[in-house]
């Protein structure tokens, strides 16, 4: 062990690659629509198994604090989601066949509901194990994902918003006052901007492809409202961009709002779909980018945060690539290598992306308007 090792807690469990994303792309077979039957839904869980094989085949799992995930409880869930959408799901997973996180293209098999509250609950452990000290820093590769649910409503393959569950907890129960959510899925963090949209304990920041999902949101003009006001920043990013842009965006928008609110705890709702090799997105992302993406966050926490930040698994659908993405970002997590390379860097690592364009430059230079306003919010 070196001295740059940190006690990294890492959190997986066999039931993560349960979930049951039914037949079809993102929407079911159908005969009459053309629609071919296919095994593997796009969010299909064994894309995450594989990652936590490649933790366990490259030996970083020795290097790593094993935490265990418990089911979240209802109480728990209900800080940030109303009654009847956790009721909903609760039935719909005793339901034979499952049922649907809110929005159609997200469906759940049998059982469905209690998955979603271990993961819930994963995202708890995780952030119970930083911030009482047990561990230094933490990844939870939690599944299914969060970061789309919104108070009332489950969509893109969310049913409840694990990383809003962990927020709150840590902010009611932990008596953490601070949190900043740093969102780089590639998707827009919409479910924790709706949750916290009046709030300034959290101060959401959410880095995305421009209108990929939803279309409608993550716009820079979006920046909470009440007493929330200033503390939902979006970095809406043009497609095309690669690890030049993301970690031109951390370097003069993310890290200078962290250094503005001064956060108690991190947040990291970490896809690995800005990838260049995901089918939902048009990022180019490698490997290395992710690498150097959590070096540049981690660096920040240290200074700001007590270095005290959780990784929580959103998306990511290559089967082939997003192991070796998470694998850097653990491995970088934890200060180790194990020597286990980016076996597609010989084919993605010539393909560009490490410049920043000027149309991208601008993109984030807009956003950055929005750190200005950030504060240290007044009574904490
Ligand atoms: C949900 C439906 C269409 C795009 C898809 C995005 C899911 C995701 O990775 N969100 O972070
Ligand atoms: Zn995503």
């Amino acid at each position: 062990m070196t001295d740059t090792t940190k006690r990294t807690g890492y959190l997986w469990n066999t039931l993560y690659g349960w979930v049951d994303t039914g037949s079809g792309g993102l929407t079911p077979s159908s005969v009459s629509a053309g629609l071919q039957p296919i095994s593997h839904h796009v969010a299909h869980p064994d894309t995450k198994r594989r990652l936590h094989e490649l933790v366990v085949a490259s030996g970083l799992i020795d290097h790593l604090v094993e935490l265990r995930a418990a089911p979240a409880s209802r109480e728990d869930v209900l800080r940030v989601h109303d009654a009847a959408h956790v009721d909903r799901i609760v039935a719909e997973g005793a339901l034979p066949k499952g049922g649907d996180a809110g929005d159609g293209v997200s469906p759940f098999g049998q059982g469905g509901d209690q998955i979603a509250f271990l993961a819930a609950g994963g995202a708890i452990e995780a952030t119970r194990a930083v911030v009482s000290g047990e561990v230094d820093r933490a990844y939870a590769l939690i599944n299914p994902p969060g970061h789309h649910a919104e108070r009332a409503l489950g969509r893109g393959f969310c049913i409840f918003n694990n990383t809003a569950v962990a927020a709150a907890y840590a902010l009611d129960v932990l008596g953490v006052e601070r949190v900043a959510i740093v969102d780089w899925d590639v998707h827009h963090g919409n479910g924790a901007q709706d949750i916290f949209w009046e709030s300034s304990r959290v101060l959401n920041i959410s880095l995305h492809q421009n209108r990929c999902f939803p279309s409608d949101s993550g716009f820079v003009e979006e920046n909470g409202a009440g007493e929330g006001a200033g503390f939902s920043v979006n970095v809406p990013l043009p497609p095309g961009g690669g690890n030049g842009v993301y970690e031109y965006a951390l370097e003069t928008v993310v890290i200078p709002a962290l250094e503005a609110y001064r956060p108690q705890l991190i947040l990291v709702p970490c896809g690995f779909d800005a990838a260049i090799m995901d089918p939902l997105a048009r990022m180019m992302v490698r490997a290395d980018g992710f690498r150097r993406m959590t070096r540049l966050i981690v660096d920040a926490a240290e200074r700001i945060s007590e270095g005290r930040i959780v990784f929580l698994q959103e998306g990511g659908y290559s089967p082939y690539y997003v192991p070796f993405c998470g694998l850097g970002v653990i491995e970088e997590l934890a200060g180790v290598s194990t020597g286990t390379a980016d076996a597609y860097a010989p084919i993605v690592g010539a393909m560009g992306g490490d410049e920043v364009l000027d149309h991208e430059r601008a993109a984030v230079d807009a956003a950055g308007a929005a750190v200005s306003r950030i504060t240290v919010p007044p009574g904490a």
